[in-house]
C-alpha cells in the first residue's frame, strides 16, 4: 500500500497554500500582501511544521512571491492568492506530479 505514504503528503503539500487564508498573510490588514508578509508567513507555516517534526519534503516546492504576484505590482491581492491557490488545486488533481 504505497498509497497511504504518499497521500498525507501530498495533503500537506497541498493544505500549506490552498488553506492558509488571505488574512494570514496580510499582517497589517492594509488589504494587500507585500513581499515581506509573504515570506514571514510562509516561514512561520514551515517552521511549525519543523516543530511538529514534519521536515518540509515540499520546501523546495513552495511557490515565491512572484508566482503569486501576477500582474507584478510588488503586492499580492486576494483575487491573485486566490486565482493562484484555485491554480494549483487543479494542477494537484489533474497531473500530479510530473517532474
Ligand atoms: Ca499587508
Ligand atoms: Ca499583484
Amino acid at each position: 500500500m504505497k498509497l497511504l505514504k504518499i497521500l498525507p503528503i501530498a495533503l500537506v503539500s497541498v493544505s500549506l497554500y490552498a488553506i492558509t487564508p488571505f488574512a494570514n498573510f496580510d499582517k497589517n490588514n492594509d488589504g494587500v500582501v507585500t513581499e515581506d508578509e509573504f515570506y514571514a508567513t510562509q516561514g512561520e507555516n514551515m517552521s511549525q511544521r519543523a516543530e511538529q517534526g514534519k521536515m518540509m519534503k515540499n520546501a523546495s516546492n513552495a511557490p515565491a512571491f512572484t508566482d503569486i504576484d501576477a500582474n507584478n505590482d510588488g503586492e499580492i491581492s486576494p483575487d491573485e492568492l486566490k486565482d493562484f491557490q484555485y491554480n494549483r488545486m487543479m494542477n494537484n488533481k489533474g497531473k500530479g506530479t510530473n517532474r
